[in-house]
């Protein structure tokens, strides 16, 4: 057949300016900003890749959604309407609502950790290992080789290696294991799916053992597009099916719903076990809200539960939000820039170790080269690398992750193409002048999710 190319499913009905600042107005911007793109206002920034959480557009009917929001403090119709879509789309008979994702995190840490558990998970992700630590367990990473690789193009990067898992297990003993977290599109390792298969077997596994499977579902959309895409006999199901067996596979899940599913605001706890949400409830009212609310309002709640339904409406939706990250990745890599490959779910990784071997890692290149970009084009990026990976609680030193990235993550719905190829101008002029940036050091370091605050200065 003749090959078409493909557009997005939805046209723009309400548009927003963005500005860019001259150049010397963005260095002065970045020096106020300790070099931290956290740290710069909205209105300095030109293309906002810092992230693709919260930032997606709405469509007209969760706008709609909005006006229609109970705000009833106790029995909301919309918290109603959000237990319906969870079920329906996710699988998951109880629903624990929170304000965001971390909220989430920090009620299924405390009712299933204790201090000197082990918590195997699939690459750390920043708020899901405080949170862990928090309640006294120990985050061990259990993914595959590959994951750490940035040049590697296996398919599913975000596996766990069951031999690592077995091992852990065999060391521990599951009285010590609550429960493996399973992160879907694994955010650190540049987006990367985990298979059917994989997860498939960890759960058998698990079940054997009597250790409970906890997705980190947030982005379990697009790691459903991959599987669609790259795994054999799921050429032809739907997103929604894909979706729905994946959650199958665990016993429950933590979502920030500020990704997938197309809000600004919210998340939630999913769980199969009864008993176990009666105990994340009784926390949840004590941490963030009413159980019937969590830490959302009623509007937000419908507009969530919106959200979700719309996301598994057609495949078009994640095709051609998958499809716009590796427009943009083509255009970087065919320049010859070095990325994490394959291209992930939702954002460009730019690989800065590669990219800048003249700065030591301690020296933070990743978080030099995101704050160069900001200073070319007024594109916002993040470090994702030695600053992010902070540091070790017992030794007090820097955790140095193999992976030191700059994160272009694109939100949903919001920058068309030729956005994109703005960046990658941008992200290609830098490459050919790398010479000229050099590292940082911190002015100030916070003692918690150092990466948020920290200030830094140039070195010399
Ligand atoms: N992710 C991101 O930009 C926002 C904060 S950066 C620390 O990628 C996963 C896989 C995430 C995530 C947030 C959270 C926390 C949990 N799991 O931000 O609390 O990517 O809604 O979710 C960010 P909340």
């Amino acid at each position: 057949m003749e090959r078409r190319s493909w557009a997005e499913p939805y046209k723009i009905k309400m548009v927003e300016p963005i500005k860019m600042l001259s150049r010397e107005e963005r260095e002065r911007a970045i020096v106020e900003a300790g070099y931290n793109t956290f740290l710069l206002r909205s209105d300095d920034v030109y293309i906002d890749l810092l992230t693709d959480s919260g930032t997606s557009a709405m469509s007209d009917y969760q706008w709609a959604g909005l006006m229609l929001g109970d705000e009833a403090y106790a029995g909301s119709r919309s918290f109603y309407h959000l237990v319906d879509a969870v079920k329906d789309v996710y699988g998951y008979p109880e629903l624990v609502p929170t304000h965001q994702g971390r909220g989430a995190e920090h009620i299924l840490s405390q009712i299933l950790i204790k201090p000197g558990d082990i918590v195997p998970g699939n690459m750390y992700f920043t708020t899901t290992r405080f949170h862990q630590e928090y309640a006294g367990g120990t985050f061990v990473d259990v993914i595959v080789d590959e994951a750490h690789e940035p040049a590697s193009r296996f398919p599913f990067k975000g596996n766990v290696d069951m031999a690592k898992l077995r091992a852990l297990v065999d060391e521990y003993g599951s009285e010590r294991i609550p429960y493996i977290s399973v992160e879907t599109n694994v955010n650190m390792a540049g987006g990367q799916p985990i298979s059917m298969a994989n997860l498939r077997e960890v759960y058998e596994y698990c079940h054997a053992n009597d250790i409970y499977v906890m997705l980190d579902a947030t982005r379990a959309l697009e790691n459903a597009y991959f599987i669609q895409r790259r795994e054999p006999g799921y050429e032809d199901k739907t997103i929604r099916e894909i979706l729905f067996e994946i959650c199958s596979y665990s016993d429950g899940a933590t979502v920030s719903s500020k990704k997938d599913n197309l809000v600004n605001i919210g998340g939630f706890l999913a769980l199969r076990d009864p008993e176990l949400a009666k105990r994340a409830r009784a926390l949840l009212v004590a941490f963030e809200g009413l159980h019937t609310y969590g830490g959302m309002s009623g509007r937000d709640m419908e507009a969530l539960a919106r959200g979700i339904r719309e996301m598994v409406a057609t495949d078009d939706h994640v095709a051609a939000r998958v499809g716009q990250v590796e427009y943009l990745g083509n255009l970087i890599d065919k320049a010859g820039v070095p990325i994490v490959q394959p291209i992930g779910g939702h954002g460009i990784f730019l690989d800065a170790k590669s990219i800048l071997p003249h700065i030591p890692q301690d020296e933070f290149p990743a978080q030099a080269l995101t704050a160069a970009l900001y200073v070319d084009s007024g594109v916002r990026g993040m470090e994702r690398g030695i600053v992010s990976a902070g540091r070790d609680p017992e030794t007090g030193e820097h955790h140095y992750p193999k992976l030191e990235l700059v994160r272009l993550a694109i939100p949903r719905r919001v920058y068309t193409q030729a956005h994109m190829d703005v960046v990658a101008e941008s992200v290609v002029h830098l490459y050919e002048h790398k010479d000229e940036i050099g590292g940082l050091e911190f002015t100030y370091e916070p003692e918690e999710l150092r990466f948020f605050q920290a200030r830094f200065k140039p070195i010399g």
